[in-house]
């Protein structure tokens, strides 16, 4: 099955628009802007030189790399003279500093000259990686192929080092993402030999021996860099979770490349235990911060969930792959949990700030535990920033959001997938797919197809209990199959009603806890609304609760609750100690747009 691609779909209005704009306008400027405060547009000039301050760090180009990648993205939709004069000329340092073998590193260049392709920690395929997205971008929103020229010598000098010549001192990348790039570049110029490179880095990553033991800190080992055993035999989510699924995207393209069904059942019992042991109700996954990484099934700590930004764009990514390679509506269900939830919160509603970690409680007056020792108990920032020392995750929204489309459809000769549901127009390949909605505010959808294919299947969400399609239709793996012939109108009406959410008994944290969520949003309470001890709270799951209009675009909402009532007695006789509230609830994603404040995703049961 083939993903349609973003760039053949218009988001018109609603959620994913608002989104798209503050983008546009907006975040593509702020990230630009702190990256050159930061200098890492400078680090391209590759003029640096011992004794001067900022040195390039050794991953700064894939910030630089994932920002052009996302500016390429929004040229798609509308040319900009003055973005694309930025790019042009971060391209020409690229083009020009490439050495004479089309190696370019603004760190390995500048410095450690010696230490080329000799320590797989170092980032180099990695930034390779995303040099290689931002120049299949960039020419396909401007026709300019100088990047991907000068990219394609350098993925032809990586693929002489690693697999003709051998003369790296490590077989495959620390660091994940060239593989699922590669594959890109393949598909971009029809060169199979960076589809095969990527095969023999994904057939070797976890096969070397040599690689077993890496041990350059005392969490990089070798559950850290997916080491333990070849890819094709894993069961089980370990280690660092951006590396992890940018590693399980390449694995899923490799698979679909080579019609690799050994590999294709791995990525589904990655899959599945990633969502139904290790992943937040937001989407996002990493419940520590020590090695960013998984840990074991169901500990899924609150107030110090890692949840990197990046960890659930590339968890979007990965499901984007395996929706087109096992049809079942499980795949576009985890994209829509975390897009709308453990992703988004990862940007300020300004577009101008981020969250690196995105943790589901906020306690601010016990963040300082240890206070009187230099030491303290380590728990996530609660108010975003607009650039960290290692600032992945800006970039990273800055070409997601512009490119959320690619989540939308895919087709095969017999049907239209429609995974998720935004307002939009797309064409391609003479399917014409309509979508009026104001989706997730409402649950009602109108569609309007014209295509070859037979059937349209559209996606009827796990969250949704009822529903209506005006059409006759037959559900198969969660999606509901309709006849076409050359085309239909339909109308679909996903029931939205808030829910209490309870988790698995085995995740101990949320124990007589339920979550609240309307549709694919998760919701939270926030001190700002509600005061304190928001970890008292209780909620009776069968309460009404009302809807109201606010700033976060999709409506917040209230409920009667139950607070425990304030004491100055440390510990005291239990008795009737719950007063009444009203309790004021917005969607997770918003959370700290208003200043530094307490959060609560899970309340008490009541
Ligand atoms: O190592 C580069 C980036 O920094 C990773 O992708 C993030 O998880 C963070 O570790
Ligand atoms: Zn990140």
């Amino acid at each position: 099955m083939k993903s349609i691609s973003f760039d053949n779909t218009k988001i018109a209005d609603g959620f994913w628009k608002e989104k798209q704009d503050m983008v546009k306008n907006s975040t593509v400027d702020a990230v630009y802007n702190r990256f050159c405060d930061t200098h890492r547009f400078d680090a391209l000039s590759c003029t640096w030189k011992e004794g001067d301050p900022d040195m390039p760090h050794i991953f700064w180009d894939s910030d630089v790399a994932k920002w052009i990648e996302g500016a390429a993205y929004v040229l798609t939709e509308e040319r900009d003279e003055k973005l694309e004069a930025i790019i042009d000329d971060a391209v020409d340092k690229i083009v020009k500093n490439s050495d004479e073998n089309g190696y370019f590193n603004s760190h390995f260049l500048v410095t450690e000259q010696d230490k080329r392709f000799k320590d797989r920690n170092n980032h180099e395929l990695y930034c390779a990686g995303h040099f290689i997205e931002a120049a299949i971008a960039y020419n396909n929103a401007t026709g300019k192929d100088k990047l991907l020229k000068a990219m394609c010598r350098y993925a032809d000098y990586i693929y002489k080092v690693f697999k003709e010549d051998n003369t790296a001192a490590f077989t495959t990348p620390g660091h994940p993402e060239i593989e699922l790039a590669l594959v890109k570049l393949y598909k971009a110029t029809g060169e199979k030999k960076y589809s095969e490179l990527s095969k023999y880095f994904i057939d070797e990553h976890g096969a070397a021996e040599n690689e077993r033991d890496s041990n350059l800190f005392d969490w990089v080992n070798e559950l850290y860099n997916q080491d333990e055993m070849p890819l094709r035999e894993r069961s089980t989510a370990e280690g660092h979770c951006v590396r992890a699924l940018y590693l399980y995207c390449g694995m899923a393209d490799i698979a679909e490349q080579y019609n690799d069904t050994e590999l294709l059942e791995a990525c589904k019992r990655l899959f599945d235990d990633m969502v139904n042991k290790k992943m937040y109700i937001s989407g996002g996954v990493g419940s520590t911060h020590i090695g960013e990484a998984f840990t074991v099934p169901y500990y899924l700590p609150n107030r110090t969930a890692y949840n990197e930004t990046c960890a659930a764009i590339a968890m979007a990514l990965f499901c984007k792959r395996m929706q087109n390679l096992d049809i079942n509506s499980k795949y576009a269900d985890v994209a829509e949990r975390a897009i709308y939830n453990g992703f988004l919160s990862g940007v300020s509603m300004d577009g101008k700030a981020f969250f690196y970690e995105n943790p589901l409680q906020i306690d601010t007056e016990f963040n300082n535990v240890n206070r009187s020792t230099k030491t303290k108990e380590r728990f996530p920032i609660t108010q975003r920033v607009e650039v960290f020392y290692c600032s992945c995750c800006p970039p990273n929204v800055v070409r997601f959001i512009p490119s959320i489309a690619d989540l939308m459809y895919s087709c095969d000769e017999d049907a239209v997938y429609v995974h998720q549901y935004m307002n939009s127009e797309t064409e391609y390949e003479g399917i014409h797919i309509s979508q009026t909605t104001d989706y997730p505010a409402s649950g009602k959808i109108h569609i309007s197809c014209t295509a070859p294919q037979k059937q349209i299947a559209v996606r009827i969400p796990a969250w949704c209990e009822n529903y209506k399609i005006n059409a006759e239709y037959e559900i198969k793996n969660g999606y509901a199959y309709i006849s076409m012939n050359g085309g239909i109108d339909i109308d679909i009406e996903l029931d939205m009603p808030v829910v209490c959410v309870k988790a698995n008994s085995r995740v101990h944290e949320n124990a007589g806890r339920i979550a609240v969520m309307r549709g694919p949003v998760l919701y939270c309470a926030e001190g700002v609304d509600n005061g304190a001890d928001l970890p008292t709270v209780a909620i009776d799951t069968s309460a009404e609760f009302v809807l109201e209009a606010c700033d976060f675009i999709l409506p917040s909402m209230t409920v009667a609750a139950y607070k425990e009532k304030a004491s100055d007695e440390l510990y005291s006789k239990a008795g009737d100690d719950y007063e009444e509230f009203t309790l004021k609830l917005i969607p997770y994603y918003a959370f700290a747009n208003r200043g530094e404040t307490d959060m609560q995703v899970w309340f008490l049961r009541k």
